[in-house]
């Protein structure tokens, strides 16, 4: 399912973050020291290489809500933006900081003059976030956002399950065709 707002193409597919081919920056739902794991973390990690890791380690730790960025290596992409989500029932206030994660993904993808960026439901997985709450949260940070992208032309969102896609898609009817 597509949206245009302001300009911005926003798409909402099923599939894998680590195989997204045509676009510039994936982000990766990353731990605070930035090394492989399980879900997200694990898949990009995987696909990137070890590379990936060895460039991760100067700039770890970081905290939830914030975003670095590293090549991609193996991937197919060019970047891999890197943010930390809220444990959910953890780290607080979480719906402030799950938006940080999503904005500050964002501002560097304009920094770095990026025109593509894909991200996974950051914290839904290993971190808790109830699916439904995060696309919200997710849909209505871009929507805040798509009026001051200048590089940023195409948001897709790449949700695991069908089941996933289906919330994000009802939020996104919402939120965008009003
Ligand atoms: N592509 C797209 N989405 C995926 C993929 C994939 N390949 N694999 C899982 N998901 P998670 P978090 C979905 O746990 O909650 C890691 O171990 C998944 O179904 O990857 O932010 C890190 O090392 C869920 O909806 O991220 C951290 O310690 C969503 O992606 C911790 O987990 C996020 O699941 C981060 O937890």
């Amino acid at each position: 399912m597509d949206f245009q707002i302001d300009g911005i193409r926003l798409e909402l597919i099923q599939g894998d973050i680590a195989a997204q081919k045509d676009i510039k920056a994936v982000v990766n739902a990353a731990n605070a020291e930035l090394k492989t794991g399980g879900g997200v973390a694990g898949a990009i990690h995987r696909a990137a290489g070890p590379e990936l890791e060895k460039a991760c380690r100067p700039l770890a730790p970081i905290k939830p809500g914030e975003a670095v960025i590293t090549k991609a290596f193996k991937l197919p992409n060019q970047y891999v933006i890197h943010t930390l989500g809220p444990v959910c029932g953890k780290d607080q206030p979480e719906a402030a900081l799950l938006e940080k994660s999503y904005q500050n993904s964002l501002k560097l993808a304009e920094e770095y003059g990026i025109k593509s960026i894909a991200f996974p439901a950051i914290s839904t997985g290993a971190f808790g976030y109830p699916i439904k709450e995060a696309a919200e949260i997710s849909l209505l940070a871009v929507n805040k956002l798509t009026s001051d992208l200048e590089s940023v032309k195409k948001i897709r969102f790449v949700l695991y399950s069908s089941s996933d896609l289906e919330v994000y898609q009802n939020q996104a009817q919402k939120i965008f065709q009003k």
